[in-house]
């Protein structure tokens, strides 16, 4: 039987065709919410926001924004739109760091939701003839299935291995013939080292055309050194349980931002600390805005995620805008003695130099200062001799020296053992944050 084809490409569409679009969207989609949604009817009056009255895109602007927190006093189903026989499918945000957020799917969102993960499979020039192996974690995380109903749209065939078992995913990869791999980039990593150590040249044994890796952020260099080991490309994938998992955003062939699915998502960078709306090209906290989404609508969800608005045409004929990689969430930004800084900024530079692997945790504490301490643990890579004299002292000393070059910052630099820092088959865990331990 013939595999499914997609219709109509979405991608292509002229962008007063997609504000058209955006525009009715969100004009059905705020009253849906002032009418169906007491904590929007509430927030929408506070503030004196009309909803009936919504006429131009730019008047979003006056909407009040809605937060991670707001969904979360809203737990379990006060955020659902639609009634509950018509919910298909649920997901939630991991609540590790305290009540989860709930996302809810009708089967019209189930459907955009995989067309969303299936434009990065066509952007990777993925289609029928193609093995996607989902290796992000399938259950309420929503990588595993969003990648899997995607594979499905896009008419490939998909094998579900999870996240995990690596050696398995090993020989999947190698047996089976895959041809797309998705996964979180620190597990595509785990996966090239290990397959590596299994005596597997992943980069000629592997038959991998692309990786569409995200959930986390990661640096150029490191995207280079995936592509390096596994002989594919590297397309960075965005979203977020709020919004409805992956597929908000993915990046093309030309590896120059993540268009935006801009029928489905509405857009704005505002400044995190005034809220003001910033133009075009300026970095700051990304809104989210869905067009259409029915169970769980948002209107100005603050994503915390800074990136920007890239301005211009993508040469692949896309007229979805794009963002730029992410360097991270607001709530992950290091401040060194007043020096804003990312994880993703050390990783990059850290990544330059090749004796070091791509294994690293950052510590901050606090001196009897109270100033901040920021330590880089990394691990060398296996050929390195750590007890050779001098020359791990040597390295440390170079890595810190370019960090205050690239980064104007102070970091301490402490080189371990090659697997000494844990590895993770989902989101690595780059920081840890001592000072909010109570000693
Ligand atoms: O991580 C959804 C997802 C699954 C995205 C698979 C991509 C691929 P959450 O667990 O709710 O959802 O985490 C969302 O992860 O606000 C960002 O801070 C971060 N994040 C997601 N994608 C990227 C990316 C999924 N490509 C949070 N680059 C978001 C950097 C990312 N950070």
């Amino acid at each position: 039987m013939a595999k499914e084809q997609t219709g109509q490409d979405a991608t292509r569409l002229p962008h007063d065709q997609i504000e058209q679009i955006q525009l009715e969207g969100i004009k059905k989609t705020l009253v849906r919410c002032y009418e169906n949604i007491p904590f929007y009817k509430k927030s929408f009056d506070d503030a004196g926001f009309d909803p009936y009255s919504f006429s131009d895109l730019s008047e979003l602007s006056s909407a009040p924004f809605v937060t991670k927190q707001d969904l979360r006093d809203n737990y379990p189903y006060g955020m659902l739109a639609v009634p509950m026989s018509d919910v298909r499918e649920i997901h939630m945000s991991s609540g590790t760091t305290g009540i989860a957020t709930v996302g809810a799917y009708t089967n019209y969102d189930l459907d955009f939701w995989a067309d969303c993960f299936a434009r990065g499979i066509k952007f990777a020039g993925g289609g029928p003839d193609d093995i996607v192996q989902v290796a992000y974690g399938y259950g309420l995380f929503t990588g595993g299935l969003g990648a899997h109903y995607g594979a499905i749209h896009s008419g490939a065939t998909v094998i579900p291995t999870s996240a995990g078992n690596t050696e398995r995913q090993i020989r999947i990869l190698r047996d089976m013939g895959s041809t797309i791999l998705c996964c979180t980039p620190s597990y595509a990593m785990h996966i090239a080292d290990t397959a590596l150590e299994m005596g597997i040249d992943p980069a000629e044994e592997f038959h991998l055309r692309a990786g569409i890796h995200g959930a986390e952020p990661f640096s150029d260099n490191l995207r280079a050194e995936l592509e390096r080991k596994l002989n594919y490309k590297v397309l960075d994938i965005y979203g977020l349980t709020e919004t409805g998992g992956p597929g908000v955003a993915v990046e093309c062939l030309e590896q120059n931002g993540l268009h935006l699915a801009e029928d489905h998502f509405f857009a704005e960078i505002i400044d995190p600390s005034t809220g003001e709306v910033l133009p075009e090209g300026e970095w700051g906290e990304l809104v989210i805005t869905t067009v259409d989404r029915e169970a769980c609508p948002v209107v100005r969800y603050r994503t915390r995620d800074i990136t920007r608005i890239i301005p211009g045409d993508c040469a692949c004929g896309c007229t979805h805008r794009r963002i730029d990689r992410l360097h991270g969430r607001t709530d992950d930004m290091l401040i060194i003695r007043g020096v804003n800084v990312f994880p993703s900024q050390i990783e990059d530079v850290m990544k330059t130099f090749n004796q070091v692997s791509s294994w690293y945790q950052i510590e901050v504490d606090t001196d009897e200062r109270s100033l901040d301490i920021v330590t880089l643990k990394a691990e060398v890579n296996p050929g390195f001799d750590i007890d050779s004299t001098g020359a791990i002292e040597r390295l440390q000393r170079q890595i810190s020296a370019r960090m205050k070059t690239e980064l104007s910052v102070g970091i301490k630099v402490r080189l371990v053992e090659p697997k000494s820092i844990q590895r993770s088959t989902g989101k690595a865990k780059r920081v840890i944050d001592k000072r909010r331990t109570i000693k």
